[in-house]
């Protein structure tokens, strides 16, 4: 099964067991752009299932370890992930640029200016615009900001340097509207429980594909 190279959906596959990730990635991967695997994956099947994922799908892998520590740590953890076959790590901006530079250095990195729960609004928020300064100055590949907040998006869009994605968690479960956040500026959605708790996961990546083929 192959991907979809103009697809704009990230599947963010947060199960714990292997054959039912297997299972949902395949069934789901014509629709999607990647898979983005966040710890529960992790700490229910092993690192070896990014590269299991890879085999199956052809899909680039997205390793969801929002890391936030020192540049050493960083470093030792990133490596080991890479090695594993994932393609992009997540690493949060507040820890520093030399926290994110160790991970950047090792391979393509994506950086958290903003998230989409209610509680991000206590201190992520307020830091958000020195985190897009940090992404300007870094040129990561991309970044992370709410879908639950569009206008939110737009405003992060409008200082972002314009090579710098945006992808954007918060979508159905959380109450975010895939069409509002690709006009708010997004390039990619990430997409969960509506996708892998639904009764057909595939059908729910087809109608998700659909509407972001229509922004
Ligand atoms: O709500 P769901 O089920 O569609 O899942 C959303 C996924 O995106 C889940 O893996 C969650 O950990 C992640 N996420 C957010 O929901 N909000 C954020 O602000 C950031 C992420 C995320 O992907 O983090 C990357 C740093």
């Amino acid at each position: 099964m192959s991907g979809n190279n103009e697809s704009r959906l990230i599947l963010a596959l947060d199960v714990y067991e292997r054959e039912r990730a297997l299972k949902i990635a395949e069934q789901t991967a014509e629709y999607l752009w990647a898979i983005k695997v966040n710890w529960p994956l992790i700490i229910g099947s092993g690192l070896g299932i990014v590269t299991e994922l890879k085999d199956a799908t052809g899909l680039p892998i997205i390793a969801d370890l929002k890391l936030a520590d020192i540049p050493n740590t960083n470093r030792l953890i990133a490596s080991r992930v890479f090695e594993a076959g994932a393609d992009y790590i997540i690493a949060h901006g507040f820890v520093g640029s030399d926290s994110v530079r160790a991970v950047m250095e090792l391979g393509k990195t994506i950086i958290v200016v903003e998230m989409s729960h209610p509680g991000a609004k206590e201190f992520i928020q307020p830091a958000t615009d020195k985190l897009v300064e940090l992404a300007n100055r870094l040129e990561p590949f991309g970044v992370i900001a709410p879908a639950t907040r569009p206008e939110r998006v737009a405003y992060i869009r409008s200082r972002l340097n314009s090579e710098v994605k945006i992808l954007t968690p918060g979508v159905g479960a959380q109450g975010g509207k895939a069409g509002e956040v690709l006009k708010a500026g997004a390039d990619y959605i990430i997409v969960g429980r509506s996708i892998y708790a639904s009764e057909n996961p595939r059908e729910s990546a087809r109608r998700l594909y659909e509407e972001t083929m229509e922004v």
